[in-house]
């Protein structure tokens, strides 16, 4: 572990940030953070970059306009590919993605899967053992599970949770993903990640987490989302289905992103 960077996306979460991002530095003095806000009108960009003026291992990233939640994070990639960051974590602003539980996801990075293969990509997963939901309502952790449990069918993705979005990649298996060729910008980016991840090779663990329901602030998540989602799901089942791999850039009618200032 060199220079681990934890990315936390952010949109209106003025409410959760700073507690957030204490978190992460005290469970994990040695890594930065980096807050990529989308131009969030409750000023959550400007509180990070007070964030950072009071801490140089607190960076940040301030896009124009909000572009989802993929979108943001592979702007983030890129930039951290870049600078030499490795390992690259994703965490929610939240408070949903405990940081206490950071170093779990980094250990199994250092380490080997069950065939005694290094580990390329840690998922955070809700749905094995020691696994854990706080606060959620039945439908809502019903939604999940099944969720994940089509997209891996479909998909014939490796993992029990393919929606999480707490996860730990090794730089190298970033690049080897070819973040060119991710188009998904809302919240399909989760699966479409994974799914690109197993069709590059990489070396895939869940380790347990909690996922803990927001407490502050306002859920970007809403029924057209999750619809939008499993329609995207569904197309790409059938494209791997009939033998088709991962859509080229022209195949998907993803927005090209703006590219990012820092
Ligand atoms: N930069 C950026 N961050 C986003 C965007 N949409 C969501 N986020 C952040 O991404 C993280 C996850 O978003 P949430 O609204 O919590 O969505 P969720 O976790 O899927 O849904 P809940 O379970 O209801 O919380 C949070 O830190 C959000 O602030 C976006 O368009 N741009
Ligand atoms: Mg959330």
């Amino acid at each position: 572990m060199s220079r681990p960077l934890v990315v936390i996306p952010t949109y209106n979460e003025r409410e959760n940030l700073a507690a957030i991002v204490a978190r992460v530095r005290a469970v994990v003095p040695v890594a930065r953070v980096l807050v990529v806000d989308d131009g969030s009108p409750d000023g959550t960009g400007a509180l990070a970059d007070e964030l950072a003026a009071a801490d140089a291992a607190v960076l940040t990233l301030h896009r124009a306009a909000k572009e989802g939640l993929g979108a943001a994070y592979l702007a983030a990639f890129e930039w951290a590919l870049e600078r030499g960051f490795d390992p690259i974590v994703q965490l929610d602003a939240d408070g949903s993605h405990l940081p206490e539980q950071l170093p779990s996801l980094l250990e199994a990075l250092e380490g080997t899967d069950a065939a005694g293969e290094p580990v390329d990509l840690v998922i955070g997963s809700r749905w094995v053992a020691g696994g854990a939901i706080e606060n959620w309502p039945r439908h809502r952790e019903w939604l999940s599970r099944a969720g994940s449990a089509y997209a891996r069918w479909l998909l014939r993705l490796p993992t029990r949770d393919a929606t999480a979005g707490y996860r730990a990649f090794r730089a190298e298996a970033l690049r080897r993903i070819r973040l060119e060729d991710v188009h998904t910008r809302g919240y399909g980016f989760q699966v479409d990640m994974l799914w690109h991840a197993r069709e590059a090779g990489l070396t895939i663990v869940e380790v347990p987490v909690t996922f803990v329901e927001r407490v502050r602030g306002r859920s970007k998540m809403s029924a057209g989302i999750v619809i939008e989602a499993m329609l995207r799901v569904t197309g790409w089942g059938i494209r791997s289905w009939f033998g088709h791999g991962v859509p080229r850039p022209a195949d998907d009618h993803g927005s090209a992103s703006k590219r990012s200032h820092a």
